[in-house]
């Protein structure tokens, strides 16, 4: 009976090692080794014969059984390692990372259009001599208006021309306010610019309700008209170009006298007449004046002996003009293919 055992325990080595070439994976492997040394194996059936041995013969038997377990589990573990190297070599190949590859290209980013305008028209007022004053885009009515020799009846105070918020209070409609702080806590002689954004309501090709405005204001004993053409034209002959004529055509502010809007020849039919200047051959740039005295009653200067002036442009408008821009919306749309051209 014992040889009986004895040789069907040899028997498994060879049968394993048979069915251990045809496997192909950990879980194949499993399988086998569960055919053989799991509760309803192979080995397990040869136990349960162990029932018809004499007593005598069971110790021989169970140490020939334990023999052929640690040599079956041998070559199991065997063939377990050999996959677990492959399968791990197969995860390096597939998890190559080619060094040598380009990389992604980084895209750095640039000031947009109106930021890289503005900066340049303050750089120009800055070299000569204008100190730049910030001041809140929400505001009162009487910095935004009253002080300014707007009285309440102005057509500009319109609730259609003015975003009003709630307690009374309003989204300033120009950077005029911060002069007039300015001038509150400040004794001429002083020469500022204020630059940011001011809201009207207003929107179409031309008009954005929210744009970006400069103004600047001069003020001391002897500031003339004269004055204000020279830095006018100094300004313009900077932003645009030293060729460019520069002509002052009256107009009307509540808060200069006299005022007058700038025109530059039109910079893209220089002065022959087209659709952009609307046959004029001028194209307007910026309002301006002398600073009324109104307006230095009210920040107590003394009006016999001071004078100023002050003009305010649009930077969207002035940008326009410079890059040949029909649409003022296109600033404020994104759009990547326009925003790349001021790179
Ligand atoms: C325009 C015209 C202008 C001013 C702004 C000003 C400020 C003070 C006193 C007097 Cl504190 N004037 N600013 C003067 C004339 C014109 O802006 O068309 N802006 C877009």
């Amino acid at each position: 009976m014992l040889d009986e055992i004895a040789r069907q325990l040899d028997a498994l080595l060879p049968s394993l090692e048979e069915e251990l070439k045809r496997a192909k994976s950990t879980s194949d492997l499993e399988k086998i080794r569960v055919g053989y040394l799991g509760r309803k194996g192979k080995l397990t059936a040869i136990l349960k014969s162990f029932a018809t041995l004499d007593p005598s013969e069971r110790p021989s038997a169970g140490k020939m059984v334990n023999d052929a377990k640690d040599r079956l589990l041998s070559v199991i573990t065997q063939k377990a390692e050999e996959f677990r190297k492959d399968e791990f070599a197969s995860r390096l190949a597939q998890e190559t990372l080619d060094i040598t590859l380009p990389g992604a290209a980084l895209i750095p980013g640039h000031p947009h259009p109106i930021s890289k305008v503005l900066g340049e028209i303050e750089e120009i007022f800055t070299s000569m001599g204008f100190v730049s004053e910030e001041g809140p885009d929400i505001e009162d009515d009487y910095h935004n208006f009253e002080a300014l020799n707007t009285p309440p009846e102005h057509p500009a105070r319109d609730l259609h021309d003015t975003f009003y918020v709630e307690g009374g209070l309003l989204l300033r409609t120009h950077t005029s306010p911060v002069q007039i702080r300015v001038m509150k806590r400040q004794k001429p002689p002083l020469a500022i610019i204020a630059s940011g954004k001011v809201y009207r309501v207003d929107l179409d090709i031309s008009h954005s309700p929210m744009f970006v405005q400069v103004e600047g204001l001069m003020v001391g004993e002897d500031i003339t008209f004269g004055d204000l053409k020279g830095v006018i034209e100094a300004f313009v002959h900077q932003i645009f170009s030293k060729e460019v004529a520069v002509r002052f055509r009256p107009h009307f502010f509540p808060f200069t006298e006299p005022s007058a809007e700038v025109d530059i020849r039109c910079v893209l039919c220089g002065g022959a007449g087209c659709r952009v200047c609307k046959m004029s051959g001028w194209l307007e740039i910026m309002g301006c004046g002398m600073v009324h005295p109104a307006v230095f009653e009210i920040v107590g200067y003394p009006t016999e002996r001071v004078t100023g002036f002050a003009f305010g442009m649009g930077v969207e408008r002035i940008t326009m003009l410079k890059y040949g821009i029909n649409d003022i919306r296109l600033f404020y749309e994104n759009d990547l293919r326009f925003l790349k051209q001021f790179s």
